[in-house]
């Protein structure tokens, strides 16, 4: 797929330290060391809906990495996925008497919109699944040939499961006991009552033809593919194993990628498919989850509609920690609108307060697990400075909006 156009990313004097970052699977903030090319992999949407504010904190958190790695001399290869054939999708086009493939590619279309206006840097890969179909049904074959998938005992509907005692560490992702494991795979898409299956958290792999549903004629027969090892053939095929970041939110931390690091493992005897697994809080809304099932979205292109500036709402869903489960109310806009006319105010003088330690402050914060908050507050204090005190640097405005631009992709 093509993805969105993107924003030139000014260079900065030096560099910063190591960025350090929460790794789900090693339950504690780590160092991450890439090579010359840092190599991340974040879940993408599924594109039955707009993009909501959820979405949107979450792709912002994994732009600020993306850009760190970058200021520290990276390159990034970036993949990012497009469920563009799942089960909701499937259902939103029945339930609207919609085309599916319509469907997709419009939600796709606002998405890539929604980021571009908030100057969310692209990806290098934008891959749905649709044309990944070959890629996958390799996969599926390769795991089935060596045991590690089978076919459930259905005549008439021999879908592939994939056995999950097929991965030594299965489970070493989320950390999770078996009881949760249950729960959230019932909650989550899972199927544990499918009879035929050899254990009830197996999860599927490949969906035979179904009555008005898309199928694919293959080798496997005409199906089409689950969820889990769309991402793992499409990062794997893409970045290889033991690739930097993979990355989502904290709903996808099980099953989604404990099954993607399990179908990985089974099919290169190779563990863990990522370094880093690094997942976001959840926004909510008046304390409830923003989800497509409750109904209660804030649309990015509904914000956009109403003349938000994007950098404005950029500012408000990085003022909290991108870990943090946190709810959205108008004040989060509102303090980021004051905020982002102040910064303005600032840059816009001929000379301020000397800048170059506040472009330290900011990677510093930002390397402490992107602590976000820490960084707005160093950019607060220079403003804060520049507007109240004698401006005594006349280079400092400039550095200031191009670390602001570098680092936290907002344009003054
Ligand atoms: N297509 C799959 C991933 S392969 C999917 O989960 N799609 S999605 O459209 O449901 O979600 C896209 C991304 O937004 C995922 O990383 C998901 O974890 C994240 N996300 C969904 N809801 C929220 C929310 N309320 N707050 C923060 N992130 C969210
Ligand atoms: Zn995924």
């Amino acid at each position: 797929m093509q993805p969105w156009t993107s924003t030139p990313v000014p260079r900065l004097p030096g560099q910063g330290a190591a960025l350090r970052l929460h790794d789900t699977a090693a339950g504690q903030v780590r160092p991450t060391a890439p090579g010359p090319t840092a190599r991340m992999y974040v879940c993408g949407i599924t594109p039955y809906d707009a993009t909501h504010l959820g979405h949107a904190a979450t792709y912002l958190a994994f732009d600020l990495m993306h850009r760190y790695w970058r200021d520290a001399g990276h390159d990034v290869h970036y993949v990012q996925n497009v469920t563009d054939v799942d089960d909701p999708l499937l259902e939103r086009a029945r339930r609207d008497q919609d085309d599916w493939v319509v469907l997709g590619m419009r939600e796709t279309a606002l998405f890539r919109e929604d980021m571009e206006s908030l100057r969310v840097l692209p990806p290098r890969d934008f891959v749905g699944a649709v044309e990944a179909i070959g890629e996958i049904v390799e996969v599926v074959g390769k795991l089935l040939a060596c045991g590690a998938a089978y076919r459930v005992d259905d005549p008439e509907h021999p879908d592939i499961y994939f056995d999950h005692r097929a991965a030594a560490h299965f489970g070493s992702e989320s950390g999770y006991d078996e009881e949760t494991m249950a729960r959230l795979f019932a909650e989550r898409g899972g199927d544990p009552q499918r009879l035929g299956k050899r254990h009830p958290l197996d999860p599927l792999m490949w969906r035979t033809a179904r009555e008005g549903e898309p199928s694919w004629d293959c080798e496997l027969g005409p199906g089409r593919p689950g969820w889990h090892v769309e991402c793992c053939a499409i990062g794997l095929n893409r970045l290889g194993i033991g690739f930097d970041l993979q990355g989502g939110g904290s709903d996808l931390i099980f099953p989604h990628h404990e099954f993607s690091a399990a179908h990985a493992e089974a099919l290169t005897g190779e563990h863990p498919m990522a370094r880093h697994y690094v997942h976001t809080g959840m926004i909510g809304l008046n304390g409830e989850k923003m989800s497509k099932s409750k109904g209660n979205l804030v649309f990015v292109s509904r914000l956009r509609a109403d003349q938000v500036d994007p950098m404005a709402l950029r500012l408000a869903l990085l003022s909290g920690h991108y870990r943090s489960d946190r709810s959205w109310h108008t004040a989060t806009l509102d303090e980021a609108v004051t905020r982002l006319g102040r910064w303005r105010q600032a840059v816009a003088l001929p000379a301020g307060a000397p800048a170059r330690y506040v472009v330290c402050r900011l990677r510093a914060r930002l390397a402490d697990d992107l602590d976000t908050p820490g960084a707005l507050a160093a950019v607060d204090a220079w403003a804060t400075e520049t507007l109240t005190g004698p401006g005594r640097d006349a280079d400092a405005p400039a550095l200031l909006s191009a670390a602001v631009d570098a680092l936290l992709g907002i344009v003054l």
